[in-house]
């Protein structure tokens, strides 16, 4: 009856992999859902099968947490060459999965975000205090700013270390380790391991990026221990550090804390940053959203410093993210498989236990019997008196249940504060017409976006 599974045509060896390939695998499998429609089999070297879900049906029932949990398999179990039993990479399985979620989710909770307004504000600040200097005239690269903006929020708030991205010509070597680590880890899912084996270059390169990796959250925990209990900082390092576990009393070892480390530094930013970036996109090309925007930053913040009270009042703002968040997910697909041998998806399709459920969230987000008109860019899809209207598993931009995003609370303070200043300091200005160009690091980007500000009011 698998048969009936529609499947792109499966070659000797390397099996579907050329129909995913290697630059665009995203864009390349969206294109195949157009095709194939709302469920499909692929094929990869070592027998590994794939079905690719993009309805909302189809995804609601994988979303059943009794019969599915997420899998690590593919480009995750890559990136457990640095990130470890991390939260993101861990199995749900492991120990040290649910240690690190109940003792890390005080942390990342609503009431906990106050205590990260400061921190944020003071980034968004470098940037836009750097973009105010430039002056008019200067062209700015949207993904590469609001990069750095995200990684160093991150990292001041999570363990109270400035990387000063905005005071450096180029980005801090972190990322540029972590950007070649993750696509390596992606490439590494596609290849035969035979391959990978005979790149020895490559293969040197990925263990050095991921030596420099450790080595910077190594010297953060070591700069943290000369600190005495009253000068250090309320952050994510310090929990980590002393906290015990709820549950088993246990506290996190060493090599667990900095594997969460580089988690938080790469879930931390890479994300936000693209979030940020696709909705400025969209704000240039919407002039009447962004006309509503700046009514609304007005309104509420006047032309003062933001305060953390203010940020929840933001309701159109949180619109324009959740409706950038829909056509492009910056994190666009998540895996489940399920827990028994076999089980059928809606049903109807069969699956087993080693195969795994893709959840294609850029196609899901565009399913025809859920949203009118999808590729149309319209924030009020999310105003408060139609979105309940939404069916619950149509909009998964943070992933599902107990393994969704921990960040998200933190992500969407971030990415609402820092745009309302953008829109509060500044108008927009778009420098040449731009040509939507969606760069995968497995995360997405409006990759050359460009920006050119000239500013509206003094903040005081
Ligand atoms: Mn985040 C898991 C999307 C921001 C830390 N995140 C996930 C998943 C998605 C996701 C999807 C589920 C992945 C999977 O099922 O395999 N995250 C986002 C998006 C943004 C984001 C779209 C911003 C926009 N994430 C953040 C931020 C942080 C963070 C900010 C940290 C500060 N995310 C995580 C962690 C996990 C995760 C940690 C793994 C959680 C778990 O499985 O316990």
């Amino acid at each position: 009856h698998s048969s009936s599974i529609p499947q792109p045509h499966v070659r000797p060896l390397v099996g579907n992999v050329p129909d995913v390939g290697f630059e665009t695998p995203l864009q390349n499998m969206m294109k195949l859902a157009r095709e194939l429609g709302p469920i499909f089999r692929l094929s990869f070297p070592g027998g590994r099968t794939a079905l690719v879900l993009s309805s909302h049906e189809l995804v609601a029932d994988v979303c059943d947490e009794s019969r599915f949990d997420k899998q690590v398999s593919g480009a995750l179990k890559q990136i457990r060459d640095f990130a470890g039993d991390g939260l993101f990479t861990a199995m749900t399985e492991e120990p040290n999965w649910g240690k690190a979620h109940r003792l890390l989710m005080p942390a990342f909770g609503p009431a906990a975000m106050r205590n990260y307004h400061d921190d944020m504000l003071d980034v968004a600040d470098q940037m836009f205090t750097r973009w105010e200097r430039f002056g008019p005239e200067a062209v700015l690269d949207v993904p590469d700013n609001m990069t750095r903006l995200t990684l160093d929020t991150i990292a001041l708030c999570g363990f109270g270390y400035r990387f000063n991205s905005f005071y450096q010509t180029e980005m801090h070597p972190f990322v540029e380790s972590m950007v070649r680590a993750l696509a390596e880890a992606g490439n590494r899912a596609r290849r035969v391991p035979l391959q990978t084996q005979l790149m020895l270059r490559t293969q040197r390169q990925f263990q050095a990026d991921i030596g420099y990796m450790h080595e910077v959250t190594r010297e953060l925990i070591a700069k943290r221990r000369t600190l005495t209990p009253e000068e250090a900082p309320r952050d994510l390092l310090s929990l980590m550090l002393d906290a015990k576990d709820p549950l088993t009393g246990e506290g996190l070892d060493e090599e667990n804390i900095r594997n969460q480390m580089v988690t938080f530094l790469i879930a931390g930013h890479e994300t936000t940053s693209g979030l940020l970036s696709f909705a400025t996109y969209f704000l240039l090309r919407h002039p009447e959203v962004l006309e509503k925007a700046h009514a609304e930053v007005d309104r509420v913040l006047g032309d003062e410093v933001p305060r953390f009270e203010q940020v929840g009042q933001l309701h159109y703002i949180d619109q324009i993210l959740r409706e950038s968040l829909r056509l492009w997910p910056t994190a666009p697909a998540f895996s489940v498989h399920p827990k028994a041998e076999e089980t059928l998806i809606a049903g109807t399709y069969p699956i087993r236990r080693e195969d795994t459920a893709v959840v294609l969230t850029t196609m899901l987000h565009r399913d025809p019997t859920v949203w009118k008109d999808p590729e149309r860019f319209d924030p009020d899809r999310f105003a408060p008196e139609v979105r309940d209207r939404i069916p619950p598993h149509a909009w998964k931009p943070f992933g599902n249940g107990q393994r969704s995003c921990i960040g998200r609370a933190f992500a969407l303070q971030e990415a609402t504060l820092v745009l309302a200043m953008m829109l509060q300091r500044f108008h927009l200005v778009e420098p040449a017409p731009y040509e939507l160009h969606v760069r995968e690091t497995l995360t997405l980007k409006p990759e050359g976006l460009k920006l050119r500000v000239r500013v509206r009011k003094p903040v005081s």
